[in-house]
């Protein structure tokens, strides 16, 4: 699906504005200077793209934000979202793949925009999803109990949230739009009522941790990929808690009993031996949580950083 497979878009997103703990806006910074980009360009041999910045957006966020429908910074939000939908469509509309270094999950609202479009629009083909994550972020702003944006992206990308105004994601148009028949979700232990429900009446695809411990997530990935079907444009979104807080301590919202790094880095070889990756995002390392003069942000950069590059083809022999 990409015209040139070793071009590699980058979109480095410093925003946090989707939840409440400031620090994963130094994510991309930390991630960089940890060396990933470099090792993409060195080691695995891609031509990297971008205007080599981590973007802050901070002429996107308005002054005074108050909630609407129970949302948090939803002007900030949105602008910001819009914005990065931009810059993730002109990178694959050139027929690169797409990597945007969060930044809290809301961003995902941006990157699935922008991608979905720009394959519509290249190839008259839909995106499908894999949501890697202990939540499934698909609260409506009317079923979130924090009003925090970063636990609402899939709702308003899948079109089960909507907004007419502009400023408040009325800017989503249906080309930017995922089918909920092409999300599927892995990793999943800590969804909301609202969500289950949600999941359930829309017969959504998710395999949770219990799942993988049944079957083993070897199987689990044949199924998950079995469930896209083969030959159709994949774009990855990863959020680091989706790892046992043990390989990743340091991001917002850590839960117990999670995956492996061994398993997060398999999923990722998995997803890139399909061939059919057009995008994938990192998302919620937040190295300033971490308890001073600990390894947590180190280990936790470390594993976004081998995530990443598993996905872009590390694992090969
Ligand atoms: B993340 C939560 F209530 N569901 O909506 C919410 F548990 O991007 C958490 O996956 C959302 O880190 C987590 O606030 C968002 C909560
Ligand atoms: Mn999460
Ligand atoms: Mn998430
Ligand atoms: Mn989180």
């Amino acid at each position: 699906f990409l015209s040139h497979p070793e071009d590699l878009g980058i979109v480095a997103v410093g925003f946090s504005g989707g939840q409440c703990k400031p620090g994963v806006d130094a994510a991309p910074s930390a991630l960089i200077e940890s060396g990933l980009l470099t090792q993409l360009r060195e080691e695995l041999g891609y031509k990297l793209h971008g205007d080599d910045e981590v973007h802050l957006y901070t002429d996107l966020v308005p002054k005074e934000d108050p909630p609407y429908r129970n949302m948090k910074n939803p002007r900030a939000v949105s602008n910001v979202t819009k914005r990065i939908a931009e810059q993730v469509y002109s990178h694959a509309k050139e027929g690169r793949l797409v990597l945007t270094l969060g930044g809290d999950h809301s961003i995902a609202i941006g990157t699935i925009a922008g991608s979905a479009k720009a394959i519509r629009e290249r190839l008259g083909r839909e995106i499908a999803v894999i949501w890697v994550d202990a939540h499934a972020d698909i609260n409506t702003p009317e079923t979130s109990g924090s009003g925090n944006i970063h636990g609402m992206p899939v709702s308003f990308v899948t079109g089960l949230a909507t907004e007419e105004k502009e400023e408040f994601f009325g800017w989503l148009k249906p080309d930017n739009l995922l089918s909920v028949k092409k999300l599927v979700y892995i990793g999943l232990r800590d969804v909301d009522p609202g969500e289950k429900r949600i999941l359930r009446e829309n017969g959504i695809k998710a395999f949770s941790m219990h799942d993988i411990d049944k079957h083993g997530i070897g199987r689990v990935m044949e199924m998950a990929l079995g469930h896209i079907g083969n030959d159709t444009p994949i774009h990855l979104s990863f959020d680091v808690d989706a790892l046992d807080p043990m390989w990743a301590p340091s991001t917002g919202t850590p839960v117990r009993g999670g995956l492996t790094l061994r398993e997060g880095d398999f999923i990722c070889e998995c997803v890139h031996e399909t061939g059919s990756l057009v995008a994938v995002d990192l998302v919620e390392v937040n190295p300033t949580l971490a308890p001073p003069n600990d390894t947590g942000a180190h280990e936790t950069v470390r594993a976004g950083c081998s995530l990443v590059r598993c996905a872009l083809g590390e694992s090969l022999l």
